[in-house]
C-alpha cells in the first residue's frame, strides 16, 4: 500500500470509539460506572451484527471525543461470541469516523486495502459502517463509521 496517500484529511475526522468484547454487558457497565463515573450514553441491539452494544463515556461527553463501545454477543454465531471464545474479553476493534464513506472506501480500495463489505452496512444509530481487514491495518480490526447527519 502507498502510505503517501493524497486523501483529503477532511474525510476522516476523529476516533469514534474503541470496541471491547464483553461476555456480560451489565457487569461491564458497572465497571465503567464505578471505576470512572462514566455512563451508558446509548444502547441498542444490532441483529445483523449479532451484538448488544452500549456506548460508554462521561455524562458531558462531546461528540468528537472517542467513547468506549461495549459489545456483548446476541447469540452463539455472533462475531463477538467467536472473538470471546478465541481470545477472551478485550479490545476487539477501533473505529474511525468519516464524513464521506463512499470516497473513503474508494480511496482505500484504490490503494489495495481490503474492506469486509462490498457496500456499507447499518451500524450504531443508523450509521453506515464498513471494516478494514485486520491483516491490512496492522493487526487491528478497523471500523469506519459515517454517522447519520443530525
Ligand atoms: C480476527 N482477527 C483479528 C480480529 N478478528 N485481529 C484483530 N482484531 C480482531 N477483532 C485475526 C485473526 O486472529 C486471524 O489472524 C485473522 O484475523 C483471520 O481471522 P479468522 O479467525 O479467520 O476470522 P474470523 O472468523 O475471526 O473473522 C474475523 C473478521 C470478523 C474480522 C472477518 O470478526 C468480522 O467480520 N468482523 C466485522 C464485524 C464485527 O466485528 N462486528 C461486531 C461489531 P491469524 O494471524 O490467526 O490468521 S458490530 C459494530 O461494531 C457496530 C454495531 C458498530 O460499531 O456500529
Amino acid at each position: 500500500m502507498n502510505h503517501a496517500m493524497d486523501i483529503p484529511h477532511e474525510y476522516v475526522t476523529c476516533l469514534d470509539h474503541v470496541g471491547i468484547a464483553v461476555p456480560d454487558l451489565d457487569s461491564a457497565l458497572d465497571f465503567y460506572r464505578s471505576a470512572f463515573g462514566w455512563v451508558n450514553l446509548h444502547q441498542e441491539t444490532n441483529e445483523e451484527q449479532g451484538v448488544v452494544e452500549a456506548m460508554v463515556g462521561p455524562a458531558d461527553h462531546v461528540p468528537t471525543a472517542g467513547v468506549i463501545q461495549l459489545l456483548a454477543p446476541l447469540n452463539e454465531s455472533s462475531t463477538i461470541a467467536k472473538f470471546l471464545e478465541k481470545k477472551g474479553p478485550g479490545l476487539q476493534q477501533m473505529c474511525l469516523r468519516t464524513n464521506n464513506m463512499d470516497a473513503l472506501c474508494k480511496h482505500l480500495r484504490d490503494n489495495g486495502v481490503r474492506l469486509l463489505y462490498p457496500e456499507p452496512k447499518r451500524g450504531t444509530g443508523g450509521a453506515r459502517i464498513n471494516f478494514v481487514h485486520p491483516k491490512d491495518a496492522g493487526g487491528v480490526l478497523l471500523e469506519l463509521t459515517e454517522p447519520t447527519s443530525g
